[in-house]
């Protein structure tokens, strides 16, 4: 018989993680540790079990948008997998959404949900988006929401029961303005106590949401303004919106983004006219938080996947495990992956903070700066990351029903969706635009490596030094803003690793990260060197 390749295996997620769960031991007091392990625990099982099944079914049978019925009705049905209701029950009976909301855990709640979505996502066909926007929708309407709304809405949003969870959308993008939404021509006209909403929507994620958060345009009044909407009437028809197409993407596949007409949809406007950008962006910055979890995720998938396969795969005589290059390879690339954990999770606990009433003003400033840092920096790194781990399977990372290549097709949209890494960096330095914030920032950073311990000198002394960097930077030239923004991921997530290395003295993994991130992942932590005029030649091909 001739020789047969197995592919990779991965068991309980939860369990397989040490990065994870040492994290949580370093991060999270022993009480909070003991009332999510179990948890956390079976749902590492259900990612390679049930739900990874469910996963398979709704990426084997993406979705169909049926627009008429045998008889002849406009429908605009969208026709999904039984995965994908699977998942839908997952998300609501898991959690995903609700941990963050029950605050059972206080100011750790979002760092248990962050560990909950992470473990969820690789394995949920990107459920994941329809649950930023939901936790997105939840947030925006628990702030700014009437009581009616919060009565009726923010508790299925949040709900732990699949018959009763709704999901949002968050409709933004037009054909006129995908980064520059001010360009939004939606039309809002007023109607009772509502608005009826008319215009096209050009990528609408989710397309099978029963609410959405929009923008649109009072005939009458300057400006956009934020609105809520449900999907469909109580007799079970579309409120006004038509489904004109579903996208043919790149990745995402079984995840239905569609393109939509709105004609007269009842709408409710939340906060006040003219605030509309200013109020989605409450929910914005809930989604670009999921974004950097679900980055860190599939980088982390990736690597247990590509980790078991270098055990089980032997060339030249051995298994690649055994290749000092190989081990290389791996190895950096978990130092990348637990550059860009660190870094997002330590938002959790920012956000568990200021979700509960005790984060400071500064870790407010921070965490408004560092979540869209994190999200350019994490989504930059996983898709190198994706695109190293098909090449460690050789061919076969290159062949559609191994799965692996989903990996990175999937990968590829977290630097766009949800803002793309320029539009981010011109929201870093939107905040650095704040007097205290880069001062905010390189305070925290140097606390984190102070001390006179002799252990990671060369390390600390490099931080340092980035740390000056950044301080004689010019934080105002908007063509510095992408190498500073990501100077600023490096940076502060180099000393995340250098606080943790430091605090766990018995990890030798902890140690090895932040020696092998220094010098490979980390590298040039504020290279920085405007050269803007060249940069306009080569840009404009000039000759
Ligand atoms: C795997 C899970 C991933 C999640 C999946 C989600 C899938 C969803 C698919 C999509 O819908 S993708 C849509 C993505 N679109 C974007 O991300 C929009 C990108 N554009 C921006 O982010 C622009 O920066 C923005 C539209 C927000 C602002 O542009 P403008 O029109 O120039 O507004 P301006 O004047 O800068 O800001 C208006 C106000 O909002 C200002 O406040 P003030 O009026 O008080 O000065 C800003 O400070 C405030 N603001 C803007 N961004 C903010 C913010 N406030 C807080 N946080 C922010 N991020």
């Amino acid at each position: 018989m001739s020789f047969l390749q197995d592919g990779p295996q991965i068991g309980n997620q939860y369990a397989e993680d040490d990065m994870l769960r040492r994290w949580l031991r370093w991060r999270l007091p022993e009480q909070v540790r003991g009332n999510i392990s179990e948890g956390l625990f079976g749902l590492g099982a259900r990612v390679v079990g049930d739900l990874a099944q469910a996963a398979l079914d709704a990426e084997a049978q993406p979705p169909v948008l049926n627009h008429y019925d045998p008889w002849g009705r406009r429908v605009d049905e969208i026709v999904m997998a039984d995965g994908w209701q699977t998942l839908h029950d997952a998300a609501a009976n898991e959690g995903i959404v609700a941990t963050a909301y029950e605050r059972k855990e206080g100011e750790y709640s979002r760092a248990h949900q962050f560990a909950r979505l992470y473990l969820f996502h690789p394995s949920s066909a990107l459920y994941s988006c329809p649950l930023a926007m939901t936790d997105g929708a939840a947030r925006v309407i628990a702030e700014l929401g009437d009581e009616h709304l919060r009565q009726r809405t923010l508790q299925r949003l949040t709900s732990r029961n699949p018959q009763e969870f709704w999901t949002s959308g968050q409709w933004m993008t037009e054909k006129a303005g995908g980064s520059d939404v001010s360009q939004t021509e939606t039309v809002a006209t007023r109607d009772g106590d509502g608005y009826l909403l008319s215009g096209a929507k050009w990528f609408s994620s989710a397309a099978t949401a029963d609410v959405a958060l929009t923008l649109a345009r009072a005939a009458d009044r300057e400006g956009l303004g934020l609105y809520y909407l449900e999907t469909r009437k109580a007799d079970g028809t579309f409120n006004g919106i038509q489904i004109d197409r579903l996208k043919d993407k790149l990745g995402t596949r079984a995840m239905p983004t569609a393109e939509l007409t709105l004609s007269n949809t009842r709408a409710q406007l939340i906060g006040k006219h003219g605030d509309g950008v200013r109020n989605i962006a409450g929910m914005l910055n809930i989604t670009r938080l999921y974004n950097s979890v679900c980055a860190v995720a599939s980088m982390r998938r990736g690597l247990a996947l590509a980790r078991d396969y270098a055990c089980r795969r032997t060339a030249f005589g051995r298994p690649l495990m055994e290749h000092v290059l190989h081990r290389d390879t791996l190895g950096n690339l978990e130092a990348h992956f637990q550059s860009a954990f660190h870094l997002v999770f330590h938002l959790g606990l920012l956000l568990g903070r200021e979700e509960t009433g005790s984060a400071s003003d500064d870790d407010r400033l921070l965490l408004r700066l560092l979540t869209p840092v994190a999200k350019l920096y994490t989504a930059k790194l996983a898709v190198a990351s994706a695109s190293e781990i098909l090449e460690c399977f050789g061919g076969n990372g290159y062949i559609e029903d191994t799965g692996l290549p989903k990996l990175l097709r999937d990968a590829q949209v977290l630097p766009i969706w949800e803002g793309t890494t320029n539009v981010l960096s011109l929201d870093v330095h939107r905040v650095l635009q704040h007097e205290r914030a880069k001062t905010l920032y390189l305070d925290d950073v140097q606390r984190r490596i102070a001390g006179e311990d002799v252990r990671f000198s060369a390390e600390r002394k490099r931080i340092y030094e980035a740390v000056a960097a950044i301080r004689v930077l010019p934080h105002d030239r908007e063509a510095d803003a992408r190498e500073l923004a990501l100077g600023l991921g490096r940076v502060y997530a180099a000393s995340l690793l250098f606080e943790h290395a430091n605090d766990m003295r018995h990890s030798r993994a902890a140690a090895a990260a932040l020696e092998l991130a220094m010098r490979r992942a980390l590298v040039g932590l504020m290279a920085h060197d405007s050269s803007i005029v060249a940069a306009d030649v080569l840009a404009r091909g000039s000759a």
